[in-house]
Formats: C-alpha cells, structure tokens, sequence
C-alpha cells in the first residue's frame, strides 16, 4: 500500500512538473497579492461560437483587477465590455498584436455582465463581486 501511495505520489509530481515545463504561464504565475486579482481570459472560436476563456471572474469588493485579454479567433478584431466599470475594449487577433490590458477597482458588489460589444452574439460572460 504504502508503495502504491508512494507511486502515485511521485507520478503526481512529474505530472505537475510536466504541465509547468509545457505550460510556463502557469509556472511563472506571480503569488496573489492581497487586493489584486490577475486573470488571462482568451477569446477562441469553435464552430462560428465565439468566447473569453474563462469567461467567469470572482473578485472581492475594493479588489483591483488586471485582466488580460488575448484574443486567438479567427475571425477578426473581437470586443471586451463591462458597462458599470467602464471596460469597452477591442482586440485584434494578429499575431503581433493580440493583446490588450484592462484595469479596474471593483467598487461595488453584485453581478456583472461581460460582453463582446462588436458581436453581440457572442456567448457572454459575468463578473462576480462579492462583499
Ligand atoms: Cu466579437
């Protein structure tokens, strides 16, 4: 028993140095900092269906949040829009130029809608604020 847990322990470990080795974003994620929220959301497509991955933020009130917005469709330039914080933003998707920055403090708590504000059919997402 005992070697088995020692083996799944170990796979465990090359698993996770596997995924940090493939996947430096992951490996280089900076600690959190109390009050500010970092996210990566990218925007892909399948099938003509476009959405940020994740789509979904949970944030505590008075946080500062730094999203960045990586858009790798297809299609073109796509929107990133929060109406209450003031978040309207457009991302192209060339490949030298796919990136943008969004900042903002999360002043009051409730449920927000995020949108691509270019495209309204896009499959939306939501911020949560809480208190
Ligand atoms: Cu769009």
């Amino acid at each position: 028993m005992k070697t088995l847990f020692a083996a799944a322990a170990l796979a465990l470990a090359v698993a996770a140095a596997t995924i940090a080795a493939d996947h430096p974003d992951h490996a280089a994620a900076p600690a959190a900092t109390p009050g500010v929220r970092e996210f990566t959301s990218v925007n892909i497509e399948y099938k003509g269906s476009k959405v940020w991955v994740p789509s979904v933020f949970i944030v505590k009130k008075g946080d500062k949040v730094k999203l960045t917005l990586i858009n790798n469709a297809p299609s073109g330039v796509h929107g990133f829009a929060i109406d209450e914080f003031g978040i309207k933003v457009a991302v192209n998707n060339d490949e030298k130029d796919n990136k943008k920055v969004v900042e903002f403090t999360a002043e009051q708590p409730g449920l927000y809608r995020t949108y691509c504000h270019m495209h309204p059919a896009h499959v939306g997402g939501q911020i949560l604020v809480v208190d």
